[in-house]
């Protein structure tokens, strides 16, 4: 089962352990010790370019600062919109 977009620890949360995380994943795969597999990209590229890199722990950062204070964040409302699309597959 998939995490939503972006939990990467599928803790139900977007946080700063996710945004840890991707990066985590990115420095491995750059350096070659890890190859990331369908799975991580479906739940670790949230900007769905189809790569896993800084960007996508980039982009998970704002919805950390901005989504802890309000339901208008479009970062996190463009996240919730694309995992419902994916839930509704
Ligand atoms: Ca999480
Ligand atoms: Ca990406």
């Amino acid at each position: 089962m998939l995490n939503p977009l972006g939990d990467s620890n599928g803790d139900g949360r977007i946080d700063s352990v996710d945004a840890s995380q991707i990066m985590d994943l990115y420095s491995r795969i750059s350096t070659m010790s890890a190859i990331a597999d369908a799975k991580d990209i479906a739940e670790q590229d949230v900007n769905g370019d189809g790569r896993i890199d800084s960007v996508d722990a980039s982009t998970v950062l704002p919805i950390i600062l901005i989504s802890l204070q309000t339901e208008k964040c479009p970062l996190r409302n463009s996240l919730r919109q694309r995992n419902n699309a994916r839930q509704k597959k």
